[in-house]
């Protein structure tokens, strides 16, 4: 695949699209949908559910050009042997990590709520990266990932933009991964929280990252595999 140009701020950037790859943070049933951990913490989950689709989009133009799709979600082994006490025991006893919710207890691997919705469900070949922190480097295989597959740039979407997604992002800025944030497809419950988390990314000349609007990237890949599935044809 050719490089090229991403309309991001603080500046435009030329980007190897064999070394780039879309990681989507935390797309939970916990945080998006009714009845999840997110929504009992009195959250308005509609926030994140309007960047679903915009999500699915960028999905389906990485998936057509065979990019690299990396999925992470957030959460804990059964016993939470994993899991910090101050984590645990944080809130309210009826919403703390490990209760029990409508969607099984929360926050757990293997219970409904902990899992990726349906919509932007992982499919064979793409990486799932149980994470038991916010970042998504702390304590998982993902940088050895990122590293054998000769990545250099993160185009990151997910939830929620100040907390998984900064964290990531900080993350993997100091592990040296250029990461672009794609605005319309990261969401917090809070809008503010939103605008100053991709504004601290891009500010004093990215000194987290950049963040670009998903509509221009989406048009480029578009006319990528457009590009690329007539050369087959005429071959
Ligand atoms: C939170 C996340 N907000 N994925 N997790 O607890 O941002």
């Amino acid at each position: 695949m050719p490089s090229v140009t991403v309309e991001a701020e603080p500046a435009p950037l030329s980007v190897d699209l064999d070394r780039s790859a879309l990681v989507i943070i935390d797309m939970q049933r916990d945080f998006l949908e009714t009845g999840g951990f997110g929504e009992a913490l009195g959250n308005d989950v509609s926030r994140l559910q309007a960047v679903v689709a915009p999500c699915r989009v960028i999905l389906n133009s990485a998936r057509a050009l065979n990019m690299l799709v990396i999925h992470t979600r957030e959460g804990h082994r059964p016993d939470l042997s994993d899991a910090p006490a101050l984590k645990v025991k944080r809130g309210d006893p009826k919403t703390r990590i490990g209760a029990v919710g409508p969607m099984g207890r929360i926050l757990v691997r293997g219970e409904a709520g902990h899992d990726i919705i349906p919509e932007l469900y992982p499919i064979n070949g793409e990486p799932v990266i149980d994470k038991p922190g916010k970042g998504a480097f702390y304590q998982t295989d993902l940088e050895l990932m990122l590293r054998n597959r000769c990545i250099d740039t993160l185009f990151v979407c997910g939830v929620t933009t100040e907390v998984c997604v900064n964290t990531t992002v900080r993350e993997a800025n100091d592990r040296g991964f250029r990461c672009i944030v794609l605005s319309d497809c990261c969401a917090s419950y809070f809008p503010e929280f939103h605008d100053a988390g991709l504004a601290m990314i891009k500010a004093q000349g990215g000194i987290f990252g950049s963040v670009a609007e998903s509509r221009s990237l989406v048009d480029t890949l578009t006319a990528l595999s457009v590009r690329s599935a007539k050369r087959f044809a005429t071959q």
